[in-house]
């Protein structure tokens, strides 16, 4: 088989918080040999990697362009609920939105795309997603190799296979997710990152809809875990492997000074176990090529960040949310129709909606689910431990931490030892986490980051009061 002529992979440009502008608009866009209509924030896929310090104002003003409603949810940033892209604040085709909020959190890579209920999963697949990128002091002072030495990567799987990015999710893409062949990073394919022999700092998003990753490199290479979602780890972790899901990052520091120059390797995922649907076999995301030039010399810090534990005391309020998803075996397995549910026609093949539940409910726009009081320290368990699928959880409004995981993997892991918004549950799991809410008030949601989950209507709302 012939190789595909690689390009140098490009990196989005870079663009401050203080008076940015996101135009979602459809787009066409090169992608190999062919040209494709998607969707993004800018003349392209995705959108540009906004950069903000710990403490600023954001002022980002987002003019819809496109013929159909969308919005902005800042993933992972804790922010006033009218900001923070609830799926009932739309903006029409043709209007604009400008989100106001202050950062008020730690360095991370967080990230932004929309969420207007029925859409997220369509308007994330055609290209609409973007890094959000926060710098502060303490970060700042650890001497993490920049510039051309932190490369941001976004992780993406699509079906190019007809020459477009058609999303049409037939009734088995909505069990398991919208899986697709075709590796893009920061949209685009067959690309090839130049790296010279030293240490880089690689900040994944895996944006896909449904996929989980099992990253790693097919040449010995060593890299330390250096954080997740919100910010730093207190100390590197030497790794060999990371299972990341669907609206997760990971913050790894990856030496490449025992490759020669002129060789090459790839970032992969490789084979993981616990689900049918994917994860069989080891496939490429990525090629690195050795090249021999400039490199700034770092060392790997043995103290990263100071984590403040969120206290959870004996009595403190715990809340479960049980994950369900019907198990599938042919056309007459369909479930009993839960509140929520209702049938989508779709170009003559009806699909039922509303199989993926939590606490037995599919979403209701003004059905207030939990009720949380502003400020509170919680614990929150979410259990699949009676399920087949795998459901990347997604809390809005708060950074958490998890306490525990029982069954299945059975452990803590390294990328997760810091805070968290989004935590991967494979089936047999249940997770506990403990969340601190901010001290704003309004409606904010919880729900699962399989994008086709979440628009079977696997999302709840909560309000803090
Ligand atoms: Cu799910």
């Amino acid at each position: 088989m012939t190789q595909p002529v690689r390009s140098r992979l490009v990196f989005p440009p870079q663009q401050s918080v203080t008076n940015a502008v996101l135009s979602p608009q459809e787009v066409e866009v090169r992608l190999g040999n062919t040209s494709i209509k998607g969707m993004g924030y800018h003349q392209g896929l995705l959108g540009p990697t906004l950069i903000a310090n710990a403490g600023e104002q954001a002022q980002i003003k987002v003019q819809n362009q496109l013929k159909e409603p969308t919005n902005v949810h800042w993933h992972g940033l804790v922010v006033p609920a009218d900001q923070d892209g609830h799926p009932e604040q739309l903006i029409a085709p043709s209007a604009s939105q400008t989100y106001l909020f202050q950062i008020k959190q730690a360095g991370g890579l967080y990230w932004y795309h929309p969420h207007p209920h029925n859409l997220t999963a369509k308007q994330a697949y055609l290209g609409l997603a973007g890094l959000f990128v926060v710098r502060d002091p303490l970060e700042a002072k650890l001497n993490l190799p920049v510039d051309s030495q932190e490369a941001f990567l976004v992780l993406q799987d699509k079906r190019l296979e007809n020459n477009a990015l058609d999303y049409k999710p037939n009734q088995q893409d909505i069990m398991s997710g919208y899986l697709g062949q075709d590796i893009l990073v920061n949209g685009q394919k067959n690309t090839q990152m130049q790296v010279f022999q030293g240490i880089y700092r690689l900040r994944i998003l895996n944006g896909s809809n449904a996929r989980v990753y099992n990253i790693a490199f097919d040449k010995e290479t060593p890299f330390w875990i250096i954080g997740g979602d919100g910010g730093l780890t207190e100390t590197p972790y030497p790794s060999k492997a990371v299972l990341l899901g669907p609206g997760e990052r990971l913050d790894l520091l990856a030496d490449f000074s025992s490759h020669e120059a002129g060789s090459s390797l790839k970032l992969i995922s490789q084979p993981f176990k616990g689900v049918k649907t994917q994860g069989q076999q080891a496939f490429s995301l990525l090629d690195i090529q050795i090249e021999k030039g400039p490199i700034k010399p770092y060392l790997i810090p043995n103290q990263l960040a100071t984590l403040e534990k969120i206290q959870t005391p004996q009595g403190t309020k715990t809340r479960s949310f049980e994950l369900q998803g019907m198990k599938m075996s042919g056309v007459d397995a369909m479930p009993e129709m839960g509140h929520g549910s209702m049938m989508m026609p779709t170009g003559g093949n009806t699909i039922m909606r509303g199989m993926h539940t939590i606490n037995g409910k599919t979403f209701d726009m003004k059905r207030i689910d939990e009720t949380v009081p502003a400020g509170a320290s919680e614990i929150w368990v979410f259990d699949n431990s009676k399920g087949d699928e795998i459901h990347p959880m997604h809390l809005h409004g708060a950074q958490f931490q998890i306490i525990q995981r029982e069954g299945g993997r059975n452990s803590v892991f390294s990328h997760e030892k810091t805070r968290k918004d989004t935590v991967l549950l494979m089936p047999g799991e249940k997770v506990s986490i403990a969340v601190k809410f901010p001290d704003y008030k309004g409606k904010y949601v919880i729900h699962c980051h399989n994008l086709e989950h979440e628009d079977d209507g696997m999302m709840l709302n909560f309000e803090l009061i």
